[in-house]
């Protein structure tokens, strides 16, 4: 990446507890997912819901004032997780993910969040939103539809960050913003 620029996203960081019970989980799968897999840190699981991809370092304010205005107008909301999926699909996966359940506020977040940046001229990667928390990344496809999810669990979504993809896959919240309660 050249100098002065960041690899950045719009994340909802999760709570300790939260990362604490996937980092059990994750610890307990390790041994059985063989080689080859990169488990995510469980201090940096976090909720995707904007990907900017490499940014100069001028845009942190002006993203700054997205995040701000965008948690100051939505409502804190819960979420609860699901079962696991994986990229491209569980039986062939390259990533392992958690799903959530369907949650009509986490999709009007990312909504607003998104329409926020493209009215401010914010690029930022077009996929559609797909909510989900990626625990692993392998390096080889493979099958993972024998894995225990981990216990359904509910955690508050109160706040929206401003995070930095850092070496290592170490993601590091740059700017907090608390969404209304
Ligand atoms: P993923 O975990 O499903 O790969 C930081 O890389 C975060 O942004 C990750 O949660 C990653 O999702 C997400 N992301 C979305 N689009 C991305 C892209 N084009 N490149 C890298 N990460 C991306």
């Amino acid at each position: 990446m050249e100098v002065g620029r960041r690899r950045l996203f719009f994340a909802l960081p999760l709570p300790p507890q939260l990362r604490e019970a996937l980092g059990r989980w994750q610890g307990r799968l390790s041994e059985d997912a063989g080689e080859g897999a990169r488990w995510c840190r469980p201090e940096g699981l976090h909720l995707t819901l904007a990907f900017l991809g490499d940014c100069p370092e001028e845009a942190l304010p002006r993203l700054g004032a997205v995040g701000e205005a965008v948690a100051g107008r939505r409502d804190a909301f819960a979420l609860h997780t699901a079962g696991l999926g994986g990229f491209p699909s569980l039986g062939a996966a390259r990533v392992l993910w958690l799903g959530l359940e369907p949650s009509p506020a986490l999709e009007a977040l990312a909504a607003d969040l998104r329409t926020t940046l493209g009215a401010a001229g914010e690029p930022f990667e077009a996929r559609p939103f797909r909510a989900h928390l990626t625990l692993a990344r392998f390096r080889r496809i493979r099958s993972l539809a024998g894995f225990p999810a981990p216990p359904p669990a509910a955690f508050a979504a109160d706040r929206l960050a401003l995070f930095e993809s850092r070496p290592q896959g170490c993601y590091t919240p740059l700017q907090v913003w608390s969404l209304r309660t």
